[in-house]
C-alpha cells in the first residue's frame, strides 16, 4: 500500500481523515518530528481551530521551515482547513502570527451582520480562475458537488492577486461573500473545506491528490456558465438517541417529550423503545444523504471506566464508513471514573474526538456554566467545558444542546424572564410564555431562560446551538417556530432546529419561516415513515438548495 505522511501536530482529532485516506487505498505514516518530513513524499497538513494557535505550535515545534522545504522542492503537499490558511500571509484572527506567506493575502472574518458565523455546512468549490498550472491542479473537484466547510475566517476572493501569482482557485459563496474553497499551484493543493467529511465528493478529491491525478473530473469553467450565489445548502441532520435497553444492549430509542418507554396498560414502567442498532442506522442515514449524524447518549453508561464506554466503539466503527460530520453528546463534562479518577471535560471530549467524533455536544453542563457566568456578572471563568474544549479544538467542535420547555404566564410582568406572546395559548388561556432550560434530560428545570443560555454559551465559545424543545419532542407536529425566532434573534452562531419533525413539509416550513441554519429529525426517520432523501427531494422541489448523496464512483 502506498503511504502518505500526515502532520497532526496540533489537535489530534484526525481519525476521520485517516479513515478517509485508508478508504481510498493509502496508508498513513505519522510525522512525529521535523526530521520525519525529510522522508515524506506526499504530505498532508490538516488543521482545526485557531489560526494563531496552530501556526505558533507548528513554529515552536520547528515544522515550518521543513514544510516550506518540502513544498519548494516540488513534492506534493495538501493543506486542509487551517492547513490551507497556513499558506497565507496571516489572519485577522491573530494578526501577530505570520503564516507561510506563499499566498499574498490574509484571512478575514466573515461579515456576521447578515448571516450566522461560523459558516458551517455544505457549500461549493467551483473552479474560477486558471493559474499557470491550468486545469491540472484541481484534484477531482466537481462544480456540481458540495463540500463540508466549518470556519469563521476565510480568504475573500481577489482574482488579481491570485492570477498574478499563478494560483488556480475554486470558490464558494456564503451570503454576499465569495471566498476561496480550494487553491492550487504546481505541487500544492489545499482546501478550506474538509474533504474527509465531504462524502464521496471529498473522498474523490483525496484520492485524486494522492494518485497525482490532478486533472481528474474537471467540470466546465463555471465563472462563465453559472451565476455566483450563496451556495450553502440546507443542512439535514439525523439524530440517534442511544441508551442501553432493559437487556443491556445499546439501542437507538426515541421518546415523546423525552419519555422513551413504551406505554402499556398496566401501571408498570414499559420497556425502552428499541428502534435499531446505532452503527447500522448511522450508515443507512449517510447513504440516504444525511448531512450530519448526531448521537446523543441519553443515559449514563458510567458504571464502567470512561475508556470502555460503548459510545467510543460506536464512533470508531461509524467513522470507518460514514464520511460526514459526527457529533456526540451526553456526559461531556468533568467526570469521575468508578475507581475515583477524575477526568476533565477536555479529556472526555478528547477521547471522543480520537474515536472519530468531529463535534461534542454539551447539555446539562452548559446550563450550569451559564448560571455561573451570570452569577459572576457575565464574566468568563476560562475553565468551563465549553471554553476549554473550544480553545483546544476550535469553536466549531463545540455544540450546545439545550432542552427547553414552555412556561406559560398571564403577562410578561409575571416573570423576570424574556417572554414571547404565543399564537398557541395553553388550556388555561395564558398567551405569554418563556422557555425554561432544563438539565438531566428534562428532569430538572432551572431558573434560566433559553435566551440567557444562548448568549452565555456564545460568549464562552460554543460554535453551534442544537435547539431541542421538550413540548414538541416526538409530537410529529412540526418545529417550534416561535422558539427558533426567539433564539435566532439573540445570537450569531448557527442554530439547529430540533424536535417535532413529522414530515418533509415541516422541514420546508422551518426553512421558510425562520432563519434556522439546519434542521434535525429523529422519530420520523427511525420509524421509516420518511427517508432523508424524501426530505431533500421535497425541499429541492420547493426551491431550496440541498446536497444529494453521491454514490461511490
Ligand atoms: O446533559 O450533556 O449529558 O446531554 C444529554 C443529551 O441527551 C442532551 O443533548 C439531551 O438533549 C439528550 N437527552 C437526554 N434525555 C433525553 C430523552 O429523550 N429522554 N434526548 C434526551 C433528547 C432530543 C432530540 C430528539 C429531537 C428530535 N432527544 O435529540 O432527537 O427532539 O426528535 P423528533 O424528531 O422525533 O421529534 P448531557
Amino acid at each position: 500500500m502506498s503511504t502518505v505522511h500526515l502532520l497532526d501536530y496540533v489537535a489530534g482529532n484526525v481519525r476521520s481523515l485517516v479513515n478517509a485516506i485508508n478508504k481510498v487505498g493509502y496508508d498513513v505514516e505519522w510525522v512525529r518530528t521535523p526530521e520525519d518530513l525529510k522522508n515524506a513524499e506526499k504530505l498532508i497538513l490538516p488543521g482545526v481551530g485557531h489560526f494563531g494557535h496552530c501556526l505558533s505550535r507548528l513554529s515552536e515545534g520547528g515544522y515550518l521551515d521543513p514544510i516550506k522545504q518540502h513544498i519548494d522542492c516540488g513534492k506534493p503537499f495538501m493543506g486542509i482547513c487551517v492547513g490551507l490558511q497556513a499558506l497565507f500571509e496571516g489572519s485577522e484572527e491573530d494578526p501577530d502570527v505570520p503564516g507561510l506567506g506563499l499566498v499574498q493575502m490574509k484571512m478575514q472574518k466573515f461579515n456576521d451582520s447578515t448571516k450566522s458565523v461560523p459558516h458551517i455546512g455544505w457549500n461549493s468549490a467551483m473552479k474560477t480562475t486558471l493559474g499557470s498550472s491550468g486545469d491540472k491542479s484541481f484534484c477531482g473537484l466537481n462544480p456540481g458537488s458540495k463540500y463540508y466547510y466549518v470556519h469563521s475566517y476565510a480568504a475573500l476572493y481577489k482574482p488579481a492577486v491570485l492570477e498574478k501569482d499563478g494560483w488556480s482557485v475554486a470558490t464558494a459563496t456564503y451570503g454576499e461573500e465569495e471566498f476561496i474553497g480550494a487553491i492550487a499551484r504546481g505541487n500544492i493543493f489545499a482546501t478550506q473545506f474538509h474533504p474527509e467529511k465531504s462524502g464521496q465528493a471529498g473522498l474523490r478529491t483525496i484520492r485524486a491528490f494522492l494518485d497525482g491525478n490532478y486533472a481528474q473530473s474537471l467540470g466546465p469553467d463555471i465563472s462563465i456558465s453559472l451565476e455566483k450565489k450563496d451556495g450553502l445548502t440546507r443542512r439535514i441532520i439525523a439524530c440517534l438517541d442511544v441508551r442501553t435497553n432493559d437487556s443491556g444492549d445499546l439501542v437507538v430509542t426515541k421518546g415523546d417529550q423525552y419519555d422513551v418507554r413504551e406505554k402499556d396498560d398496566t401501571n408498570s414502567e414499559g420497556r425502552v423503545r428499541n428502534l435499531g442498532k446505532p452503527v447500522d442506522m448511522a450508515k443507512k442515514y449517510y447513504e440516504q444523504g444525511a448531512d450530519e449524524v448526531t448521537f446523543l447518549n441519553i443515559t449514563s453508561f458510567r458504571n464502567c471506566p470512561l475508556v470502555d464506554t460503548p459510545m467510543l466503539e460506536i464512533l470508531r466503527r461509524v467513522s470507518e464508513t460514514v464520511f460526514v460530520p459526527l457529533t456526540i453528546g451526553g456526559g461531556i463534562k468533568q467526570t469521575v471514573d468508578p475507581d475515583g479518577t477524575s477526568i476533565s471535560a477536555l479529556d472526555v471530549a478528547t477521547m471522543y474526538f480520537k474515536s472519530g467524533a468531529d463535534k461534542v455536544s454539551i447539555g446539562s453542563d452548559a446550563v450550569i456554566a451559564a448560571e455561573q457566568y451570570y452569577k459572576a456578572g457575565e464574566k468568563l471563568s476560562g475553565k468551563t467545558a465549553i471554553e476549554t474544549i473550544s480553545r483546544a479544538y476550535g469553536n466549531q467542535a463545540v455544540v450546545v444542546s439545550v432542552d427547553p420547555k414552555r412556561v406559560y404566564v398571564n403577562s410578561p410582568e409575571d416573570t423576570k424572564h424574556y417572554t414571547i406572546k404565543t399564537q398557541y395559548p395553553n388550556t388555561e388561556g395564558q398567551s405569554y410564555c418563556w422557555y425554561q432550560c432544563t438539565i438531566k434530560g428534562g428532569r430538572e428545570a432551572r431558573d434560566l431562560d433559553v435566551r440567557q443560555l444562548a448568549k452565555a454559551v456564545e460568549a464562552m465559545g460554543a460554535g453551534e446551538l442544537l435547539l431541542n424543545c421538550i413540548d414538541k419532542d416526538g409530537s410529529n407536529s412540526g418545529f417550534d417556530l416561535e422558539l427558533l425566532h426567539d433564539v435566532k434573534a439573540a445570537i450569531k452562531i448557527p442554530v439547529i432546529a430540533s424536535s417535532g419533525a413529522g414530515s418533509p413539509g415541516h422541514f420546508a416550513e422551518v426553512f421558510e419561516h425562520t432563519t434556522t441554519d439546519a434542521a434535525l429529525g429523529a422519530g420520523m426517520f427511525h420509524r421509516g415513515e420518511y427517508t432523508i432523501s424524501d426530505v431533500k427531494d421535497y425541499l429541492s422541489n420547493k426551491g431550496f438548495l440541498v446536497r444529494k448523496f453521491e454514490a461511490d464512483t
